[in-house]
């Protein structure tokens, strides 16, 4: 093993044997090799994932849940066949409790959509905090103008925290709904979403978290956080696009009406009248995505053969690292500075504008997110414009960190 490699190495988490599971991390941009520190917007993918896509596609593939021939029979199987991986990825009671969707905006577009419409009255309140993405914030506009609710926002802190006392002096009696992240995608802030949980059902109402970010980064008990809805993507799971899941308790998905009407969610059919089919087809209208749920199946079985509880670890030292080394480059700056934090840190250069900084970097082969990342309220708040990001995964490492330092400081002489 060469010097670099045990450099790169903690002792649990093998990140040279992962990094070699990820195809693409073996290539070039303009000439440099690529140091990808944008998986927060879409993690890459390992050719377990890979394999088993084309597998499906050259050998396996046919629609689901109508043929009585051996291939549909075959797609169906490995299909439903990921939804209990995703069960038992995120400790679900039952399968029936997965519903899969195109991503995580839409199943937060669901929830809002089917239990807003189920629940809110006017002058109800949906409670927000002030760091979530776009995705989890106009959906609940669009069911607040339709059905008269109001939407409070949670402030945060300097340091990017949210804490519980600026929870509980919002949820109030009036509060239906408390829909938050739980992870921020800006500030890598992380939620303390059990505390929460047990604020929103003190008051009667019911907790949603978006765990777009959150799935990510550590492992998930749906159950033991406590909340009744939680809605990830596959994209950022190592796991293709296009799949994305929400959960929430049987009883919920039960009593909430359909969210698309279509062939696969019903039970019959007449001009009269409708019935739906048992969860979770109820709210999967439609040919679902069949490639991609079966994908998102590998991403978890390929992540389930990793020592998670190190790959956190190995995450956190990257962070650790970044946090350190990142204001020692003059004029940058670090924005989210929670106690509480997964592997995403934003940061402005004083003189630069993030997309500039962000196209610089790339020079070097390092790419980073600039731009409000789709939390404009949030961008309000913070009193920036943007920020550059830079979102660390399984397979980055240190000199993954040290090649970021590097062109920062080139960046300056280019900018300044
Ligand atoms: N964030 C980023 O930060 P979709 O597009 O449905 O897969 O995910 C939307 C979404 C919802 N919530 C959070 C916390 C997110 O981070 C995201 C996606 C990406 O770069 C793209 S804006």
């Amino acid at each position: 093993m060469t010097a670099i490699a045990r450099k790169n190495m903690t002792p649990a988490f093998d990140v040279v044997k992962v990094r070699a599971d990820f195809p693409i991390l073996a290539r070039q941009v303009h000439g440099k090799p690529l140091v990808f520190l944008d998986s927060a917007a879409s993690a890459q993918k390992p050719r377990a994932v890979l394999d088993t896509m084309t597998r499906t596609f050259e050998t396996e593939y046919a629609n689901v849940h109508r043929g009585a021939y051996y291939l549909s029979e075959k797609a169906t199987t490995n299909y439903e066949a990921a939804r209990e991986k995703v069960r038992a990825f995120i400790n679900a009671k039952s399968a029936a409790e997965i519903v899969f969707t195109k991503g995580a905006t839409e199943a937060i577009n669901l929830v809002a959509s089917s239990y807003g419409r189920l629940v809110l009255k006017p002058g109800d309140e949906i409670v927000l905090t002030a760091l979530e993405h776009h995705s989890n914030i106009v959906p609940w506009q669009l069911i607040r103008d339709l059905t008269g609710a109001v939407i409070k926002v949670v402030p945060i802190n300097a340091d990017g925290s949210v804490s519980l006392d600026a929870f509980a002096k919002v949820i109030g009696p009036r509060t239906k709904i408390v829909a938050v992240a739980h992870v921020s995608n800006v500030l890598g802030t992380v939620l303390p979403i059990e505390e929460i949980a047990e604020l929103t059902h003190k008051a009667g109402a019911k907790l949603l978290v978006d765990g777009c970010q959150g799935i990510v980064h550590e492992p998930i008990d749906v159950q033991a956080l406590g909340c009744d809805f939680y809605a990830f993507s596959g994209h950022k799971l190592y796991g293709p696009n296009a799949i994305g899941v929400l959960w929430a308790r049987n009883e919920l998905l039960d009593a909430m009406p359909p969210y698309q009407g279509g062939g696969e969610m019903i039970s019959t059919v007449s001009f009269e009248k409708s019935t739906w089919a048992d969860l979770p087809a109820k709210f999967e209208a439609g040919t679902p995505p069949i490639v991609p749920a079966i994908g998102l199946g590998a991403a978890i079985d390929y992540l389930s053969g990793l020592d998670r509880v190190a790959a956190v670890a190995h995450e956190q030292d990257l962070l650790a690292y970044a946090m350190a080394e990142l204001p020692k480059v003059p004029g940058v700056k670090l924005i989210g500075t929670a106690q509480h934090k997964a592997a995403v840190q934003s940061f402005i250069m004083d003189g630069a504008h993030p997309h500039d900084l962000a196209t610089v970097l790339d020079r070097s082969g390092v790419c980073v997110r600039a731009g409000h990342h789709c939390a404009q309220p949030l961008m309000d708040v913070l009193g920036v414009n943007a920020t550059a990001r830079a979102s660390f995964a399984i397979y980055n490492t240190r000199a993954d960190v040290d090649a970021l330092l590097a062109a920062l400081h080139k960046a300056r002489q280019v900018l300044l």
